[in-house]
């Protein structure tokens, strides 16, 4: 079996929930052809990066799939672009803000996701799953950790991607603004799936 490392965020802000953790905990182990290893992040900008890397090097996953809130959105996006940048809009879990910084000084200004995000959207729209492209990851702490992978694995067999996932109906005022949990794990898992499917054609192509 493949090894996918699944990460959620803790909450942050004045949240006191993060739909993306307890999103990768209502799934299963085992999804397609991977054995999914779950794994919490804190929102905290290059401590999350960190943890994460020394877990990818130490199980040696073959994929990584991290996850996190967004809270302005209604469907998942997978991310197609990290930017070498760190700006924070809000603290951190330990109250930096950085601003203007890079994730990794001198090293390239952008990277794209390794996993098929583009076949994987058109495929996951033509099934009627609530997922779309996000071109701009923020500079906030799902930006330095994907930044962080992508330039890590640069050049590896690795794959690495982001979802976003939107924010709870408890979570919001209006609840039409929010994506309940059990849909948020469905295409989660959806996404997975799929992932996998393409990611065996394509060993076998
Ligand atoms: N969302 C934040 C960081 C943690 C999370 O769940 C972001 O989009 O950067």
């Amino acid at each position: 079996m493949k090894k996918l490392l699944l990460t959620g965020f803790d909450p942050f802000a004045h949240y006191n929930i993060n739909p993306s953790w307890e999103a990768v905990k209502a799934l299963p182990e085992v999804i397609g052809s991977f054995s999914v290893h779950k794994m919490l992040l804190p929102n905290i900008y290059g401590t999350a990066g960190r943890l994460l890397l020394e877990e990818a090097e130490r199980l040696k996953h073959d994929v990584i799939l991290m996850t996190g809130m967004d809270s302005g959105s209604t469907r998942l996006h997978l991310d197609a672009v990290a930017v070498n940048l760190r700006d924070a809009l809000l603290e951190d879990n330990k109250g930096a803000a950085p601003w203007g910084e890079p994730v990794v000084p001198g090293a390239p200004a952008a990277y794209f996701a390794t996993i098929p995000t583009h076949t994987l959207v058109k495929r996951l729209q033509k099934q009627g799953c609530p997922v779309h492209l996000g071109y701009c990851t923020g500079g906030y702490v799902c930006n330095d950790i994907f930044y962080t992978a992508l330039h890590h694995f640069n050049g590896t067999p690795v794959k690495t991607g982001f979802a976003h996932v939107p924010l709870l109906p408890q979570m919001v005022w209006d609840e039409s603004k929010a994506l309940p949990l059990e849909e948020t794990v469905k295409t989660l898992r959806q996404i997975i799936e799929n992932l996998s499917e393409i990611l065996t054609e394509e060993e076998h192509a």
